[in-house]
């Protein structure tokens, strides 16, 4: 009984998580691998509270009797590595950006657009969405489907685990540094500019347009799960904080919309908490949602600046929610309505 599954970047931020979900979510796992870089291959990482396991090399691992590969290495691992599983005969979930925008490959959140998974046959790949675009399509669903948006102007404030380990230790040793005079330059590896008691608006490459590659992804990603029709502006920053993606969402829709009927249909969307009193204590921060699993809407605003606007305030857990909760969550609905045992 069970799946043989695989988690390919099992020693970073998120192949960690995903572990850790897999076993906290009881999943019907038969065997379970850890396949990193011939580098971490020979580590250790836990699984659950009581397993340990070796990690194995990826590059020599065969696929062939895997059910479901969780991928979360970097894009160009996945290029190579995902189709290789896939030609095994296994299904991979990646959670790269490489697959995303693949019309062959259903891009996923199980709240939002469970029946795009039926369209994996094709390549056996189904891709995880961007945490920032993840996190804000799960409370736009409800409200699109009951006042149309139009346009979405989103700014986030995005923490450095978003940027893997290495740009958490960045934030880590910059901040210590400064306290001892220390250039933040010596503690430099993954952002373009100093991080400690900073905010840097530049997440990934630039595009031709002026905006970054982060941008875009909030823009085409969110279209291809949620509508195509909707027009999507991202301004994207990165925060000294080390987990938890913030966002500032303002809203258009097509239909009449108040905060208080946003906010009871958000009530009782799936995967969404609402945590919105006007005083202290009344809204959630990255720092409290660490840990957890939902999408945290706080700060209900009607925009009187157009004829129907909403502006609010979401936080989520971008390793979790944003990444390996989605991954898993996702095998669990391909596990129900498409695999055999
Ligand atoms: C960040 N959103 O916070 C990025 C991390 O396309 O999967 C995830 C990049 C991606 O830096």
């Amino acid at each position: 009984e069970g799946y043989r599954v695989a988690v390919i970047g099992a020693t970073g931020n998120v192949g960690r998580e995903m572990l850790a979900i897999l076993a906290e979510r009881a999943f019907p796992v038969k065997e379970v691998v850890a396949l990193a870089s011939s580098r971490s291959a020979g580590r250790e990482v836990s699984f659950g509270e009581d397993d340990v396991l070796k990690v194995r090399d990826l590059e020599t691992y065969d696929f062939t009797g895997t059910d479901i590969a969780l991928s979360s290495p970097g894009a160009k691992v996945s290029s190579v590595h995902a189709p290789r599983a896939a030609k095994a005969g296994c299904v991979v979930i990646d959670n790269t950006s490489f697959f995303r925008m693949d019309p062959d490959v259903p891009l996923v959140v199980p709240e939002v657009n469970p029946q795009a998974l039926a369209g994996f046959r094709k390549k056996r790949i189904i891709a995880n969405p961007n945490c920032s675009t993840m996190q804000m399509v799960v409370p736009l669903k409800p409200l699109h489907d009951a006042f149309g948006i139009r346009r979405v102007v989103v700014s986030t404030y995005q923490s450095t685990s978003g940027g893997g380990k290495e740009a958490m230790d960045e934030l880590f040793d910059q901040t210590r540094g400064i306290y001892v005079n220390q250039p933040w330059r010596d503690f430099q590896s993954k952002f373009p500019k100093q991080i400690a008691f900073n905010v840097i608006p530049h997440i990934d490459v630039f595009m031709d347009d002026g905006s970054t590659k982060e941008e875009w992804k909030m823009n085409v990603e969110t279209r291809k799960i949620l509508d195509p029709k909707i027009k999507v502006h991202a301004n994207c920053a990165r925060v000294p904080s080390f987990i938890g993606h913030a966002e500032y969402i303002n809203i258009e829709t097509d239909k009449p919309i108040d905060v208080d009927a946003a906010r009871a249909i958000l009530r009782e969307a799936e995967g969404v908490s609402v945590v919105d009193h006007r005083q202290d204590e009344g809204y959630v921060t990255p720092a409290e949602c660490a840990g957890e699993d939902a999408v945290y809407v706080s700060r209900m605003r009607d925009d009187a600046t157009v004829e129907n606007g909403l502006s609010f305030w979401c936080v989520s857990d971008n390793l979790r929610k944003g990444a390996a909760l989605n991954t898993v969550q996702i095998a669990e609905v391909l596990c129900r309505d498409y695999l055999d045992t």
